[in-house]
């Protein structure tokens, strides 16, 4: 096993594999931009180091800063979490090449799944079902008319260097055809250098359903069951669950076959994830591979007991598969919400600042992952993610129960605004009970004004006494602690500390 590892993120993630870490024996280092001097990673690591400016670019995607500070923290391999260098091929080959370990897959199965068009003729080959359409790159727009009437109006012209919504058009009808080539080729070259594209028949109310695979050098490769995640707004998830209500235990075998064959087809190592789309008939078909850990691998964690995180660490150190997963069993439901420093209330638009009060769940089926501390600040320079609440009950209903008694007991206030109202209005929604949702579901049902129903009634009273008296206790906790200095103006009076928080309505 390494000595010591550095990770490559920030926020809950990055938190996250210091736990994996700990529980290894493991020293984790960690690096840090300007913005993030005071976050909780940088805290709670042995070591941490300065990679540049808050910008992303200067920092956490910067693969020079962040290799010479792993030689400099003699670590002798970086874990890159998702996000930022997660998935660049370039990046894994250097660290490689600078003789450390790159926990993950390959630089040239990243690279194989990084084009989209690639990855869709090697699945088509391996035997995965991809959905109808072009085999290869197109051409021109001629040879896109001749392909779209063959599997049928509407169609979607996809960027082959796009992924996760990017650089994608719905065609309708021919007439919008040529115009629609020219626009997406030209996109994708200003967007990612690369103008190619395919063209695939449109599937429409598709559910996204994904599966866990884990592959160690020994040449075992397994699935982990799959992960409902069709709760989604502009492609960025926002609850995930598994198992899917939507699957049944034939399509579960299958797919899950199915993805270990796609895993198989790049030599896979470590903890990957295939997307399906799936359609109303229970159709599936291959989208992408995500070649890193994902924001939702907790969920699979509480259903099969394999600790994901753990997992690649061991494996990318020459270790087996864990026993636990050379014979996966599903056990339960686990469901997950996102927690965001945004506006449910004004478009999802971005919100962070300061946390000043933080009082996360606890009990019986509550995990939460956060990356955040009372006092801490969500920086605006990156994804506004909080922390991640993850419920497991024995039953679907179970969970949800859990998961609506842990957002009960969630309390965040300050200069920010969260989600933690648009959650709660998630779990009393019949439809989402019912699981009877696809991947409009957020379109077609949410409306602003249901938080402010939801929030409404008087609601906020309580929980703006309740932060006022938690003011009081701190303050006179803190007067105990030291009487004679914080009499006068260090220390805020509670009802500065209300009248400046802002409360969020519950
Ligand atoms: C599609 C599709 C319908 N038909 N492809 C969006 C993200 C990107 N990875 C692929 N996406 C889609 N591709 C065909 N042929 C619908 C979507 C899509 C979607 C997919 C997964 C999760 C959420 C989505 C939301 C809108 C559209």
């Amino acid at each position: 096993m390494f000595k010591r590892i550095l990770i490559a993120n920030r926020g809950e993630i990055a938190v996250r594999i210091i736990r994996a870490c700990r529980d290894l024996g493991v020293q984790p280092v960690a690096v840090f931009s300007q913005a993030d001097r005071t976050a909780r990673h940088v805290r709670e690591a042995d070591l941490a180091v300065p990679i540049g400016p808050a910008p992303a670019a200067q920092s956490y995607l910067n693969s020079a800063a962040i290799i010479e500070a792993c030689r400099g923290a003699k670590a002798e391999a970086i874990h890159p979490g998702y996000g930022f260098l997660a998935e660049n091929p370039a990046f894994a080959r250097a660290v490689k090449q600078a003789g450390l370990v790159f926990i993950g897959p390959s630089a040239e199965a990243i690279e194989q799944m990084g084009d989209k068009v690639r990855a869709r003729g090697l699945m088509a080959a391996a035997g995965v079902p991809v959905v109808p359409g072009s085999p290869a790159t197109l051409d021109d727009s001629r040879q896109a008319l001749a392909l779209a009437r063959e599997v049928g109006f509407p169609v979607m012209l996809k960027a082959a260097a796009g992924g996760g919504g990017k650089g994608m058009r719905l065609i309708e009808q021919e007439a919008e055809l040529e115009a629609a080539v020219r626009a997406v080729a030209s996109e994708a070259r200003s967007a990612f250098g690369d103008g190619r594209f395919y063209l695939e028949k449109y599937l429409d109310c598709p559910r996204h359903i994904e599966v866990q695979v884990l592959a160690d050098a020994a040449g075992r490769t397994v699935h982990l069951f799959e992960r409902e995640c069709s709760i989604q707004r502009r492609h960025q998830k926002v609850v995930e669950e598994t198992p899917s209500p939507f699957v049944t235990p034939a399509m579960r075998r299958e797919m899950g076959e199915i993805a270990v064959r796609a895993a198989r087809a790049v030599n896979y190592l470590g903890a990957g994830t295939i997307e399906f789309l799936v359609d109303a008939r229970r159709n599936f078909y291959f989208l992408e591979m995500n070649t890193r850990i994902q924001v939702e691998h907790p969920v699979t964690e509480m259903v099969t007991g394999v600790d994901l995180v753990k997992a690649q660490i061991e494996i990318a150190a020459g270790g087996k598969l864990p026993a636990e997963a050379e014979h996966p069993v599903l056990n339960g439901w686990a469901l997950e919400c996102r927690i965001y420093a945004e506006d449910p209330a004004q478009g999802f638009t971005p919100a962070p600042g300061a946390i000043e009060v933080f009082r996360p769940p606890e009990g019986p089926g509550v995990r939460h992952d956060s990356g955040v501390y009372p006092g801490a600040e969500v920086p605006v320079y990156y994804d506004p993610i909080i922390s991640k609440l993850i419920t497991w009950g024995n039953s679907r209903a179970e969970a949800i129960g859990r998961m609506r008694r842990a957002l009960g007991e969630f309390t965040i206030a300050g200069r920010l605004a969260t989600n933690l109202d648009f959650h709660r209005w998630l779990m009393d929604h019949p439809r989402f009970i019912a699981g009877d949702f696809d991947t409009r579901f957020i379109a077609q049902e949410f409306k602003p004004a249901a938080l402010a129903r939801a929030a409404g009634g008087g609601d906020d009273e309580p929980r703006a006494a309740a932060l006022v008296a938690a003011a009081l206790a701190w303050q006179e906790a803190a007067a105990a602690r030291q009487p004679a200095t914080r009499a006068g103006g260090a220390g805020l009076s509670p009802w500065k500390m209300a009248a400046r928080t802002r409360l969020l309505r519950r």
